[in-house]
């Protein structure tokens, strides 16, 4: 048995989260949050940019129950590369109330992404942020979205603000489903009505294939918890433009935190921050990520 030891600057997450004031619609989706190991029975992967503290789904499924989620979508962090081992552990143990998004190399076959969406998988994630993962040339990207979307998966694409530039014209040309995380990573310290952030709306804007994560106002945030002012505009500019492609997710166990750990009921309260109006908060806890993650049912 491997056993691992948590990077030294790792802040755990939080160990008594509040229960948060404001109550979530029914059947409402935790659509971004992660199960790391534990690393005794699932090991982090030897290419790994990170060391975490265990965070198994027993945690998860408490802190779904506490917050008033139904149901969650389990994002594979980079820490267990592309085993997906843990991520369809948890699924499985889920009763139906979770689904997930792998992480997946270029020459997996056919038959290994069956087994994946059998499990409960429908998207994979493509991560374009250098601190977590190396380089892979763009071409695997463009075939693999080919692939995936003949399955009816979606691909959850993780990039920095100042990286879309350059990316514009690759996200807009891979030809599946998109969902893009943390609000693609702005400078929150910049003008919502700026340039920077105008590029990221007019992707949105003239693509109808991309959806949006309004997630992590506590990585990008300089003004701090629990308000999270500075970073409320972009969030509600996304959530009032394009009510129906957005999503929100906690990011338990909040990897790789260095400010502040959050408490992820104060977080659950900053949704209606975002989302001032019961009808938006219907389509970006309920109507939206149902939709995604759970088409079978019809709702
Ligand atoms: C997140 C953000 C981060 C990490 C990962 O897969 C990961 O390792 O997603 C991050 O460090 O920004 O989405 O949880």
């Amino acid at each position: 048995m491997t056993t691992f030891t948590m990077d030294p600057d790792w802040l755990p997450f939080h160990p008594s989260p509040s229960k948060p004031s404001f109550r979530l619609p029914e059947h409402s989706v935790d659509a971004h949050c992660h199960v790391f190991g534990p690393g005794a029975v699932f090991p982090y992967a030897p290419a790994r940019k990170y060391t975490p503290c265990d965070a198994p789904k027993e945690k998860l499924w408490a802190l779904r129950d506490l917050l008033g989620f139904e149901r969650n979508v389990i994002v594979q962090a980079t820490c267990h590369g592309q085993d997906n081992r843990a991520l369809c552990d948890a699924i499985a143990d889920s009763g139906g109330r979770a689904k997930g998004v792998a992480s997946v190399s270029a020459t997996i076959c056919d038959s290994e992404l069956a087994v994946l969406h059998e499990s409960g998988v429908l998207g994979a994630r493509f991560n374009f942020v250098r601190r977590l993962v190396d380089a892979r040339p763009d071409h695997e990207y463009e075939a693999l979205a080919e692939r995936l979307a003949r399955l009816g998966w979606h691909v959850v694409i993780y990039f920095e603000a100042e990286d879309l530039p350059d990316r514009f014209e690759f996200f807009a040309d891979l030809p599946v489903t998109l969902v893009v995380d943390h609000l693609g990573r702005p400078d929150v310290s910049k003008d919502v009505d700026g340039p920077e952030f105008g590029l990221f709306l007019r992707l949105l804007r003239e693509n109808e294939n991309m959806w949006c994560k309004v997630t992590c106002p506590e990585r990008l945030t300089r003004s701090g918890p629990p308000d999270y002012t500075d970073v409320v505009p972009f969030a509600r500019r996304v959530v009032e433009e394009f009510p129906d492609r957005v999503l929100w997710g906690t990011d338990w166990p909040h990897p790789n935190m260095k400010s502040h750990m959050p408490d992820d009921g104060l977080l659950v309260d900053y949704i209606p921050r975002i989302a001032p109006t019961p009808d938006l908060q219907q389509k970006l806890l309920v109507d939206n990520p149902l939709r995604l993650y759970w088409p079978e049912e019809n709702f």
